[in-house]
């Protein structure tokens, strides 16, 4: 059987989950100890000690991209991917902004927001920096959206498994698509779907615990990866005291150095 090294809120994670649920395709999962480098085998699929990491058999493939370029190959129906090359560049466009930019901004509010790493007017000016760079971003995914009921087109596919974390994440954390908009419409239509309801139901179960976050982060206990796009989201919205904090601390780490 199939095994995921996941975290249940990880949306990269949530995007593999969906393709996997969507294709009926069994697969377990395990939540790896990344603060203790993971297990050997965790290590050895993805070295860069990230979710999703993916185990075939002998085959081990990291990045949400590529284990879903893997399973839409292995498992082509379903098809997640529309079938004319001109739509399917549109859905991995859309998918490319979600991983790079939508989710740099859900993944600093959890920061601000649970994690703690900003307070009083700092906090308050970096939620509204997020708050209004997702009214933009929805006010583009609602021109990709257009008519269609699906970002794929008329059915379910990779442009929407790659929306939804994203819109859902933010709607969450309190900034939901327009109200009477063709997105707010979409997600709704997402949501109910078996595959969804799956996602969010482990995702809702995750988040026990919570409230010890922040004293973790304090105490040097929890560290996360500040790399790419999510680094540049903290230092151009206005958080560069915030990294600068963390690797005081050493409660935050950048990627790993490859051997
Ligand atoms: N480009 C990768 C990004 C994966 C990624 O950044 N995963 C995060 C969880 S959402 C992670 O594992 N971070 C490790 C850490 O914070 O230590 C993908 O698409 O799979």
């Amino acid at each position: 059987m199939l095994k995921l090294f996941e975290h249940p809120l990880s949306p990269y994670v949530q995007k593999v989950k969906l393709a996997l649920l969507e294709k009926g395709i069994p697969f377990e999962t395990e939540i790896p100890d990344i603060l203790a480098g993971g297990s050997a085998e965790f290590a050895a699929t993805n070295p860069r000690l990230e979710i999703p990491a993916l185990i075939d058999g002998d085959v081990k493939v990291f990045d949400s991209t590529i284990i879903l370029e893997y399973l839409e190959d292995k498992w082509p129906t379903p098809a997640m991917l529309p079938s004319s090359p001109a739509e399917r560049a549109c859905v991995r466009m859309i998918e490319e902004l979600c991983d790079t930019y939508y989710e740099a901004v859900n993944w600093a509010m959890y920061e601000i927001r649970v994690f703690k790493r900003a307070t009083g007017d700092l906090a308050e000016m970096l939620l509204a920096r997020a708050g209004e760079q997702i009214a933009g971003i929805n006010t583009r995914l609602e021109r990709e959206l257009a008519a269609r009921q699906y970002f794929n087109g008329t059915a379910f596919g990779w442009g929407d498994l790659s929306v939804f974390p994203a819109v859902n994440a933010a709607a969450f954390n309190g900034f939901p698509p327009a109200a009477g908009s063709a997105l707010e419409g979409w997600l709704e239509r997402v949501r109910v779907r078996p595959s969804a309801q799956k996602v969010l139901a482990s995702a809702a179960e995750s988040m026990t615990g919570f409230d010890m976050l922040p004293q973790l982060i304090a105490s040097g206990h929890f560290v996360r990866e500040y790399r790419d796009h999510r680094l540049e989201w903290m230092m151009r919205s206005g958080g560069a005291q915030i990294v600068l904090d963390g690797m005081a601390k050493q409660n935050i780490r950048f990627s790993v150095e490859l051997s």
